[in-house]
């Protein structure tokens, strides 16, 4: 036990109405939404790299953060991080966190003393996870921070940090696996460039699809039953990353032959990035079938950086996840809270809260997206809208080519009368949700 967050209660669900700073009005784990506990729909976790390993600086200022762990190149440091990580999860009844290996571990003076100190800390995970509800949503390596990647992992143009890359990945599919992790999630914020002027785009397009073939090929081998996901994102660090977007990454896979094999990790500050909704970044991926996990954040509008801030608008998460719901709902994955605190909010109470307000928050999107497909108000617009497409005619056009339609324009069968697209109606028939 450290005394980091001194002894803080778990929190409760007070209800809409409670004025507690620290209590739940949303969420209520075991209430039930469309048949399922809301934990089982929502299956939060906490992103160990934002809430224990981020020191809080930026790109004007180091660290404001100072921690028990720190500085966090100690593997005994390491250990009190994690009691105070799992005790975050306990505070929070967290059902799952996920991690990179370099925000668990202290890195080694070489790729077998690294292995070490992680292989020490997914032991003492594991032990912790023996007693606890807390599960592992997925792992991943972190290949983007240490300067050996700064080219890129497998897309580098040096063939060694091709290899390093893929033991890395190796080590950390090997301990996602050993704790029973449900995903395993590949973000390649290196893989792309700075200046084409000294990249050969095709070739490393050709090594990330072979890097994440073997990938695919390690998961069977090893027996490991989760899902492979990649996480788009169009830039940042990198001027370009190859993995812009959900259809982007789509085209990518299926060039690879991977669109069985490999879903997708949505976030929703990268969408912005990308100049997309969050929402349009999942209906994207499950009209593609590839709808895997998302990474839960917001961006300010304002600035044009990835700021990892926690959710805080309910229309937003709202029709994400009125799309996740229609699409069934997760199944191996989860909502991430790929968010940090603001530099300037140095308590550990400041972290509780974030987490509290931004499971409140999807709590509240749920319910809203729920009651939505509930009522069928949006999916009757959408069969009134499209209904021309049941009659046999439609669907026969379908089968033929342009010379018949032609024929069927040309004769005036065919006049196409506009109608409304009803956006404004449809858009306050949302507000009456959110
Ligand atoms: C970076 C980001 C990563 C991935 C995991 O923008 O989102 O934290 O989620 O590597
Ligand atoms: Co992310």
């Amino acid at each position: 036990m450290t005394d980091f967050f001194q002894g803080m209660a778990p929190i409760a669900y007070e209800g809409p109405d409670s004025t507690s700073p620290l209590a739940f009005r949303h969420y209520n784990p075991d209430e039930v939404v469309m048949g399922k506990r809301m934990e089982d729909h929502l299956r939060f976790a906490v992103a160990y790299w934002h809430s224990f390993a981020w020191e809080g600086g930026d790109p004007f200022g180091g660290q404001t953060f100072e921690r028990p762990w720190h500085p966090q190149d100690e593997i005994g440091r390491a250990k009190v991080k994690a009691d105070a990580a799992f005790e975050l999860f306990d505070i929070l009844g967290q059902p799952y966190f996920c991690w990179h290996d370099a925000d668990i571990r202290p890195e080694g003076d070489s790729f077998a003393a690294s292995l070490r100190n992680f292989e020490t800390i997914i032991d003492y995970f594991e032990e912790k996870m023996s007693t606890r509800k807390t599960r592992l949503l997925w792992g991943t390596a972190n290949m983007f921070s240490h300067r050996r990647w700064m080219s890129g992992a497998s897309t580098n143009p040096d063939p060694d940090v091709f290899a390093y890359s893929a033991a890395t990945v190796k080590t950390c599919m090997d301990a996602t696996h050993r704790l029973n992790g449900e995903n395993y999630v590949l973000w390649g914020g290196r893989e792309g460039y700075e200046t084409l002027l000294n990249t050969d785009m095709g070739r490393e397009l050709d090594h990330m699809g072979r890097f994440l073939n073997m990938v695919v090929d390690y998961k069977h081998k090893i027996g490991f039953k989760g899902a492979i996901l990649v996480e788009p994102k169009p830039q940042e660090p990198s001027k370009h990353q190859y993995d812009y977007d959900a259809t982007t990454c789509y085209g990518f896979l299926q060039k690879y032959g991977l669109e069985n094999e490999v879903k997708l990790n949505l976030e929703q500050g990268h969408a912005i990035l990308a100049g997309h909704s969050f929402e349009h970044e999942i209906a994207a991926a499950t009209a593609l079938g590839v709808l895997g996990s998302i990474d839960m954040n917001r961006n300010d509008y304002q600035s044009g950086w990835d700021t990892d801030q926690f959710p805080n608008n309910t229309p937003e998460v709202a029709l994400a996840y009125y799309h996740i719901l229609k699409d069934g709902g997760f199944t191996s994955g989860g909502t991430n809270f790929d968010a940090k605190l603001r530099r300037q909010s140095l308590d550990a109470e400041d972290l509780v809260a974030a987490h509290v307000g931004g499971m409140d928050i999807c709590a509240r999107g749920l319910k809203a997206a729920a009651a939505m497909l509930e009522d069928g108000g949006l999916d009757q617009a959408l069969a009134a809208r499209y209904a021309g497409w049941d009659t046999p005619e439609a669907q026969a056009m379908l089968q033929g080519d342009l010379g018949s339609i032609f024929e069927q324009v040309h004769t005036g069968k065919v006049d196409p009368k506009p109608q409304s697209g009803r956006q404004e109606i449809l858009e306050n028939y949302v507000n009456r949700f959110v």
